[in-house]
């Protein structure tokens, strides 16, 4: 293997034309002239148009920069779903700084241990919503990073958004980073147990998004529906957000990823077109069964994506929804791969098509990272203009790329005669609930901290809703270890809401694989036929 360096790929990148000499924050004024008071926004609530978008941006950059946040300088940003959201990120973006993209569902762990790689120095948060003090845990943050000098909350930005003075064209000049730096941070599912932070270019995202934008034929007669976190890269810029922004679509936001919000939606705002992860697909579905009530006649795409899209549940979706379906397999880390339209229905079914961009390089490797011969499994590596080759200030993540600045996706896949990818599952441990990513490692050190267990085992077992559901084995375990104990535990040690144990099985004696480790896949299986009684006692 040839050491390549990243200076090279860049140079490549932007010779070749991917790159182009853009930022985020000049995206949203360009795409502002050329659409005007087109449509940009709408969420439950409010509406923005292009030139809205552009002007509230403007004055949030201005509102930041009046509280200290300087060109290059880290911004969290924990916001629902609405136009304030977007608003923000590129409000962020024209002030020259960088968002860090975390979710709602991040708690203190997360967001502590992001404001300590990434030093931010404002946060950007929600009211209290859902039950959650989102202002109170920004403080907490703040208390231990002093360096975060300000937090803004979702009204800061309304009003701001409404009533700053704008940055002018002078200051915004003066702050405009290269359009090789860093755009944006957003959060990796994580192979271990510190969740890592992605350095996204801006050159880089925004040709991401195009990419995936033309590659649907999207345009500007586009309304397209943003239901999973905003803050997640498949609906931020795989197309998402940025995709949809790019043709002068709309862009619908869906506060919860509900059927009861999502078909509403859908019917009043025309929307075509959804990105989903197959647990939110299944439960669409579900009530469509019951409810045809909806005008659905403008929906011409779905995309899913995240985790593995079960036959059945394909097959379903084909029959039931009015749309084209595609498959998706995204990384935060960079590369895509989608079904296209006129795929045939089986390549859908059983594939996730092929990579969005001609210059995406990818290859199906083993252990010792030499290509396996065409159909068998290994590891999925790949190597493009928009995936990363190293995570931002993790020395310690330097073995998830190659000498050759591949990024191993730790993914088990084969390439089908046909040339699509067929994504089988994960090389490591982690598990995939419902799209989002968990590391059993992690959650077995917080539950190793209760005092009823002696030793615990965290593992992933096959789940028809959620793809995997998370399964804890614990020897030593009185009676009141249960799922809700534990949860609780979980979340009194400030682990974000989607990191949680949907079974508990108490045991005597690890099983044991021939060298004597614990047998991982014995206890999957003990998981599966556990429920399974019970189910049948039921
Ligand atoms: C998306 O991004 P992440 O970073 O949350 O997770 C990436 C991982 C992949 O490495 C793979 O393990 C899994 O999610 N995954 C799939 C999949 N799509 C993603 N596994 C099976 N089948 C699929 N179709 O999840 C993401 C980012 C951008 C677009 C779409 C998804």
């Amino acid at each position: 293997m040839n050491p390549v360096t990243e200076r090279e790929l860049v140079d490549s990148y932007i010779r070749r034309g991917y790159w182009q000499d853009r930022t985020l924050g000049d995206f949203i004024s360009t795409r502002a002239q050329a659409e005007g008071d087109r449509i940009a926004l709408v969420d439950q609530r409010d509406a923005l148009t292009y030139r809205e978008l552009d002007d509230a941006a403007g004055r949030v950059a201005g509102l930041l920069a009046q509280k200290g946040v300087e060109k290059g300088d880290r911004v969290m940003l924990q916001m629902k779903n609405s136009v304030w959201h977007v608003v923000s990120f590129l409000g962020i973006a024209k002030a020259g700084a960088i968002p860090i993209m975390a979710l709602c569902a991040h708690r203190l762990r997360e967001l502590g241990s992001f404001a300590e790689r990434a030093e931010p120095t404002a946060f950007i948060v929600n009211e209290a919503h859902q039950g959650i003090d989102y202002p109170a845990m920004a403080r907490e943050v703040q208390a231990r990073f002093p360096g975060m000098k300000t937090i803004l909350t979702f009204d800061d930005i309304v009003r701001a958004a409404r009533q700053a003075s704008p940055l002018d064209a002078a200051a915004i000049a003066a702050r405009r980073p290269a359009f090789t730096d860093i755009g944006l941070l957003t959060c990796s599912g994580g192979s271990t147990n510190i969740p890592k932070l992605i350095p996204r270019r801006h050159a880089d995202y925004l040709y991401d998004a195009e990419t995936f934008a033309a590659f649907l034929g999207m345009n500007r007669n586009d309304a397209f529906m943003i239901a999973l976190p905003a803050s997640h890269n498949f609906v931020l810029g795989n197309p998402g957000i940025l995709g949809t922004l790019s043709v002068g679509g709309t862009v619908v936001l869906c506060e919860n990823p509900s059927p009861d919000e999502i078909l509403p939606m859908i019917e009043e705002h025309r929307v075509t077109g959804i990105s989903l992860v197959p647990a939110v697909l299944s439960a669409v579905l579900e009530t469509l069964s019951w409810d045809d009530s909806y005008d659905l006649s403008s929906w011409r795409m779905t995309l899913v994506g995240g985790s593995v899209l079960e036959e059945q549940l394909a097959r379903k979706a084909m029959l039931m929804l009015p749309s084209t379906l595609h498959q998706v397999f995204g990384t935060a880390e960079g590369i895509n791969f989608c079904t296209a339209a006129d795929d045939p229905e089986e390549v859908v079914i059983a594939s996730q098509g092929k990579a969005i961009s001609e210059a995406d390089e990818w290859k199906i490797v083993d252990e010792n990272l030499n290509e396996v011969p065409r159909g068998a499994s290994g590891e999925l590596i790949a190597r493009g203009p928009y995936t990363i080759q190293h995570y931002y200030r993790a020395p310690e993540a330097e073995g998830s790329f190659t000498d050759d600045g591949f990024y191993r996706t730790g993914d088990r896949a084969h390439v089908a005669p046909n040339g699509y990818l067929v994504v089988e599952g994960r090389i490591t441990d982690q598990i995939n609930r419902g799209g989002e990513k968990i590391v059993p490692s992690e959650l077995e050190g917080y539950l190793a901290e209760l005092p009823s267990i002696e030793e615990v085992q965290v593992v992933g077992v096959p789940d028809e809703l959620l793809g995997q559901r998370v399964c804890a084995f614990a020897i030593g375990g009185s009676d009141g270890f249960s799922p809700a104990s534990a949860n609780s535990h979980l979340a009194s040690l400030g682990v974000a809401s989607h990191k949680r144990i949907d079974q508990v099985e108490l045991i005597d004696m690890w099983p044991l694989t021939a060298v004597g480790k614990i047998d991982r896949k014995r206890l999957v299986e003990w998981a599966q036929a556990s429920r399974n009684q019970t189910n049948r006692q039921l």
